[in-house]
């Protein structure tokens, strides 16, 4: 593949807000690109995250009853000209160029191309993808499934599909007979989704938005909020003109958490000072660093709260709630007068009086959110970083009163909705027995493979057919060299996507690519125009209508492509009357309800609702759904997320995968990381400039690195460009997913399985 490099590349340092005017230029050249400049696209806008409109395509995070009249960021609004690009990718585009070709380009101009309009099949004779008939293509995909075993065959989501695709998806691969429902997530907040239910009893955050408004204190872990979640800056910078503290803990200085130009606010733009200072406090965390930074902040808090004690003061420990609720005390605290600050500085990086500092203003606030992202999630004990900051949150009862809670901010628009209906490889956490009763079939019991054992599957060959309701698998997994190098052998290739994107160049025996229409789009079926629903990072549950003309009048919904395989594949199987869900989705949300009954109460009546209707999260009332019925203190086993990390050898360092500005995971917008001053490149090397002295290096130099394990494969990516940055000695950074190939399989969180992409020891070798 050519690197993904343009012919001017310029990188310099950025000191402007995020948003701000630079935000809405790079808008204006968003809609150029894309064809949209003088189309309907700006009105399209004005309904995202609307009550009466469609929830954006890009991040989860949260949607308010009250929108602003511009209820988008930045990046949401690229994603919608993204997804709405005049760019067409017919039949004609597959007639010109043979997939091999394809190999060689970037991830971005492949999706550049634009929407996918036809069902394609791969021809391993042309090596081309050619047009075929929807009918044809369901029912040679049907033939080969009923082939197969039902355990060689993986269906993956990503976490984009809707409430209505993911619930009847989940069934079809059960009816079927396969529980491998590896979704995205898998790779993003298992660590979440592992940790939380130990911790407090539920899989989920407990933080509503309007706790934002009621907080008086926050925390950010590993974070890039200001283009991973953008629109969260605005109750952010509503909560900083309260002088409300927040304390943010990253390796890279990332500009969103610093300043803020709030581009809906016109005094806010006029205006010629810096911004809104984002965060109160920030602190360059050493990558890994979190376990030891936050048990010094808890081992602080010990120390105030035992002085309050000593003095007669009141407790700074909220100990009437650790008695009552928790479970685990006695030994979290033994742990904690147990760790040794020199330990904990050195491997945090942060300075004692920091974290002293951050203890104080902890131990006077009432009501605390902890914020995170994959900085905690993406390391070998991602779950343990989760789990941490639970105990700090309940040494002072800061999960189920209000203002508080913890807050996992969650990836795809609708990846935690997807959990929530059954897609999941793990049967106890889907109502298997309301299927079968329901359904009249009996789903399979046994655990199905997550997202590693699916690679570990396909390069074993256990796993013969793979089947995709969206996203870009192979260039989202670790390991790309061996996972590209064994998925040809797949017998069974099917992609349902919007975009052609990397994935769709390994075809196996059988291979097709089945376009759909996004749900910005207006979606007919037999009673009419259909609205769709999601869930947000905090629980909220909204309806979506697409209102856009179709890309191509010969695409299919992903509901409908789904109830078409399931019928052509499995008929008579199930007492589901696939054709009539289809035909009004309300009949799809009307089963959720019925198998999910805690939750989704009313589903019709309340879907609709500005803001979205909360499921209802016991945790968040103290509820603890855990074996013992108590929140939690987990003890971490070690202050390091990353062990095993040898980084005495020479040249090593740990490398940092992340996402720029200018990306919404594979999917490449362009080449300019604003926010991070590089441009016209994605093939760089984030480096400390000490490092590049010690290194003997010069900036602008191209290296390789290599992957530092010595377990017999060779992974290297070569054509990095050396660039001085501001990161802690010993961390280099770069972007996902160019460098993939360096993540071994095995590099990956204890139980969550999610790949520590955030962590992964490498070497420089030229
Ligand atoms: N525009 C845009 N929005 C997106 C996405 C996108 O690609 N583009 N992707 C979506 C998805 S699926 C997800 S999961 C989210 C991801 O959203 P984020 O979690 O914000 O994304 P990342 O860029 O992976 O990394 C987050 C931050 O973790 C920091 N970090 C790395 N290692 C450590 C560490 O050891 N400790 C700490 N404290 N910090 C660390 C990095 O410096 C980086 O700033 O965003 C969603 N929204
Ligand atoms: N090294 C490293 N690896 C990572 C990460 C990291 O931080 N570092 N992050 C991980 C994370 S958090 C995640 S979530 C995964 C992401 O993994 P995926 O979710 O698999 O990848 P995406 O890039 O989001 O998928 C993009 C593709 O989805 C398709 N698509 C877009 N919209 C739609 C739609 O409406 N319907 C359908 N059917 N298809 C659509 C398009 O064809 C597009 O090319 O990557 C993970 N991999
Ligand atoms: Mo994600």
């Amino acid at each position: 593949m050519k690197p993904a490099v343009t012919d001017h590349i310029e990188i310099k340092k950025y000191d402007h807000p995020t948003g701000g005017w630079g935000s809405l230029r790079s808008l204006v050249r968003k809609a150029r690109g894309e064809g949209l400049l003088l189309s309907g696209i700006w009105s399209t806008l004005l309904k995202q995250n609307k009550a009466d409109g469609y929830m954006c395509v890009s991040c989860s995070w949260a949607k308010p009853a009250q929108p602003r009249p511009f209820e988008f960021c930045e990046n949401g609004a690229k994603a919608t000209m993204w997804d709405q690009t005049k760019l067409r990718c017919e039949p004609s585009f597959f007639a010109e160029h043979k997939v091999t070709e394809l190999l060689d380009w970037p991830d971005h101009d492949l999706e550049k191309q634009g929407r996918l309009t036809d069902p394609l099949r791969y021809n391993p004779v042309s090596d081309r993808y050619e047009p075929v008939a929807w009918d044809r293509a369901f029912r040679e995909i049907a033939t080969e499934l009923r082939r197969l075993d039902p355990k060689s065959v993986v269906f993956y989501t990503s976490g984009r599909a809707s409430l209505e695709a993911s619930f009847m998806y989940q069934l079809f691969a059960r009816i079927y007979g396969s529980s491998n429902l590896p979704d995205s997530s898998n790779m993003c907040h298992e660590s979440t989704s592992v940790g939380l239910p130990e911790s407090i009893g539920s899989p989920v955050g407990t933080v509503q938005l309007d706790d934002f408004a009621k907080c008086d204190m926050m925390f950010f872990f590993g974070h890039n909020t200001g283009v991973t979640a953008p629109r969260l800056l605005h109750p952010l910078q509503e909560a900083r003109r309260r002088q409300v503290p927040v304390f943010t803990f990253n390796p890279l200085p990332e500009r969103g958490l610093k300043r803020f130009k709030n581009p809906q606010n016109p005094v806010d733009m006029l205006s010629p000072g810096p911004g809104t200072k984002m965060s109160s406090d920030f602190f360059q965390i050493r990558g890994g660093g979190d376990i030891a930074a936050m048990t010094g902040i808890a081992k602080a808090l010990l120390a105030l709260d035992d002085a309050a004690r000593e003095r007669g003061n009141q407790r700074l420990l909220d100990v009437d709630f650790i008695t009552e609720h928790t479970h685990g005390f006695a030994d979290f605290e033994a742990y904690l007068r147990a760790a040794r600050w020199d330990e904990i500085v050195g491997r945090s990086g942060i300075a004692r009086a920091d974290l002293e500092h951050v203890a104080e203003v902890y131990s006077l606030s009432k009501a605390v959110i902890g914020n995170y992202g994959m900085g905690l999630t993406q390391h070998r004990h991602g779950t343990e970083n989760v789990q941490m900051l639970c105990n700090l949150l309940l040494m002072r009862g800061n999960i189920g009163k209000p203002g508080a809670g913890i807050s996992p901010l969650r990836g795809h628009s609708n990846v935690q909705g997807q959990r929530t209906v059954g897609i999941t490889e793990k049967p106890e956490l889907a109502p298997l027995d309301k299927f079968a009763e329901f359904y009249g079939f009996q789903p399979p019991r046994q655990k199905g493979l997550d997202t590693v054992e699916t690679c570990e599957g396909v390069i074993g060959g256990s796993v013969k057919g793979f089947i995709a309701l969206g996203g870009n698998f192979v260039r989202a997994v670790p390991e790309t060299g061996l996972i590209e190098k064994h998925w040809r052998r797949l017998s069974l290739h099917v992609e349902i996507a919007t975009k052609l994107n990397r994935s769709h160049l390994f075809p196996g025996t059988v291979t097709y690519l089945l376009p759909c229409l996004s749900r910005l789009e207006r979606d007919r079926e037999a009673s009419g125009d259909q609205t769709v629903s999601v869930e947000d990072s905090t629980a909220c549950i909204h309806g979506s209508f697409g209102s856009r003309p179709p890309a191509s009048p010969n695409l299919l919904s992903e509901p409908k492509i789904v109830a078409e395989l399931a019928m052509a594949t499995v008929p008579g199987r199930s007492s589901i009357p696939w054709d009539q869900w289809v035909a009004d989705y309300s009949r799809i949300r009307d089963e959720i309800e019925r198998c999910y009954p805690q939750h989704f109460r009313d589903f019709n009546k309340r879907f609709l609702t500005p803001g979205g209707f909360h499921r209802d999260i016991k945790a968040s009332n103290r509820v603890w759904e855990t074996p013992n019925k108590k929140a939690n203190f987990k003890l971490p086993t070690m202050l390091e997320a990353n062990p095993d990390i040898d980084l005495s050898g020479d040249r090593v360092l740990t490398l940092i995968t992340v996402r720029s500005n200018d990306q919404f995971n594979t999917t490449v917008y362009g080449y300019s990381d604003r926010l991070r001053g590089i441009h016209g490149t994605r093939m760089v090397l984030l480096m400390n400039e000490a490092d590049i002295r010690r290194f003997g290096l010069r900036a602008g130099q191209d290296i390789t690195l290599e992957t530092h394990a010595h377990d017999g494969v060779e992974r290297r990516v070569h054509g990095l460009r050396v660039t001085p940055y501001s990161i802690p000695e010993g961390n280099c950074a770069g972007y996902y997913p160019e460098l993939n190939p360096l993540v071994p399989l095995w590099h990956r969180a204890k139980k969550a399985h999610v790949p520590a992409g955030k962590s992964v020891p490498v070497r420089i070798v030229s």
